[in-house]
């Protein structure tokens, strides 16, 4: 009996190695496409959160804020060029999304910023928390931790990046 678990666990290990591959989620006629956070040297308080929302419906919804695990507090921000200077900034009134657009969250642009983190993130880790819209709610979804020179889900800034070779970690 031991044996024959052990050997279905074995072959599931490569289904579950891809657990920490980004996701996509549906809230109605929103689409969060692959929700996804940076691994943060020791010591950090903050961390951003990176993702796009699809608006597939008719109607337009606002992102406003969302919760994380790992963090105390979530704020969205806008980041922009001020005089050579990058600069973070609350963004007011929350991100619209127009039915048939998509608006992305990356690096150097509109970003979540976790704050207060309880613990360092580690590539790999996949973290729980939600997105809040003004008529959708709060809707569940979780963060990939990719590497700390990420710039993209999936991605270490270029180097592993091999799509359509048949080559899926
Ligand atoms: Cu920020």
């Amino acid at each position: 009996m031991r044996k024959t678990a052990r050997l279905a666990l074995l072959c599931l290990t490569p289904l579950l190695a891809g657990g920490a591959v980004a996701q996509d989620f549906t809230a109605g006629s929103l689409k969060i496409g692959r929700p996804w956070s940076r691994a943060t040297p020791n010591g950090a308080k903050v961390a951003g959160g990176y993702l796009t929302v699809t608006n597939t419906g008719a109607e337009p919804d606002t992102l406003t804020g969302g919760t994380f695990d790992e963090a105390g507090g979530v704020e969205l921000h806008s980041m922009s060029m001020e005089g050579g200077v990058m600069k973070m900034a609350p963004v007011e009134g929350g991100l619209t999304i127009k039915p048939g657009e998509t608006v992305t969250l990356k690096p150097g642009g509109y970003h979540l910023m976790f704050t207060g983190l309880k613990d360092p993130l580690k590539k790999g880790e996949s973290v729980k928390g939600s997105l809040t819209f003004t008529k959708a709610g709060s809707v569940p979804v979780s963060f990939t931790v990719e590497s700390l020179a990420a710039k993209a889900p999936g991605g270490e800034g270029g180097m592993e990046m091999k799509e359509g070779g048949g080559h899926h970690h």
